[in-house]
């Protein structure tokens, strides 16, 4: 059985593919030292924490038994799926694989926009953290990738037409997840991207999983508007 040793997760759970990755774990019952990485202050800033991440973004995960230090959630999460043999999570069957990769290669350009386009400039701005952004321009903004996403989710229970979910349905959805929470992205106009949310809420540790993200909300829905 796989990991005899911890891995170390230097993450945060309101970052989005923090939440993949911790989830992740989780799911899998991969044992882990989370090691809080406040980013909101400034942490991931620290000499310290820029000699293991050279570009400064979380999560970057270690793991001792092979000397191996990556960022990267998508690296991370096929590394220790293929680790743990958690072949429904990333299927090794060639034509599956490739449906999961063509989802997380694509992601990055697409999906990752309803986080750095809409979620986070909207929120920081409400929040008087940044700019106030014009919340309805965002959403028009990111509507092709949530389009494209409902449309994958048409013929098929989880996004890369397997039975089970995968790491694409983790990473998806946790970008997906605070736009729910937070209102945002009008989502009710993508009926099965709300039928597979409601099955992911399902999943083992998704409230484990979202206790950050539910605090960030409660401390800071008071100067919300949307
Ligand atoms: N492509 C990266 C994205 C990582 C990323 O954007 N992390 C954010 C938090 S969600 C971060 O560390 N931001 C700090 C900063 O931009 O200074 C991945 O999938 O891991």
């Amino acid at each position: 059985v796989f990991m005899a040793t911890l891995v170390t997760l230097y993450a945060h759970w309101v970052s989005q593919p923090s939440r993949a990755v911790g989830w992740f774990c989780l799911l899998n019952k991969i044992e882990f030292d989370f090691e809080f990485i406040d980013f909101f202050a400034g942490a991931h800033k620290t000499e310290e924490f820029q000699n293991l991440s050279p570009n400064g973004l979380i999560p970057v995960l270690k793991d001792d038994s092979i000397d191996l230090v990556i960022a990267e959630s998508h690296a991370i999460l096929q590394y220790l799926a293929e680790k743990a043999n958690a072949d429904s999570w990333f299927p090794s069957d060639p034509k599956t694989k490739a449906k999961v990769l063509q989802y997380l290669h694509w992601h990055h350009l697409n999906t990752r926009n309803l986080t750095t386009v809409l979620f986070k400039p909207v929120v920081l701005g409400a929040l008087g953290l940044g700019p106030s952004v014009d919340a309805e321009q965002a959403t028009k903004d990111v509507s092709p990738a949530l389009e494209r996403i409902n449309n994958w989710l048409s013929n098929d229970t989880f996004l890369c037409g397997t039975a089970t979910p995968t790491i694409a349905d983790l990473s998806c959805y946790c970008e997906i997840d605070q736009l729910k929470l937070f209102n945002l992205g009008k989502l009710d106009s993508y009926p099965n991207i709300i039928t597979w949310i409601a099955k992911m809420e399902q999943l083992p540790s998704h409230e484990e999983a979202h206790k950050g993200l539910q605090e960030f909300f409660a401390s800071s829905k008071d100067k919300f508007q949307f």
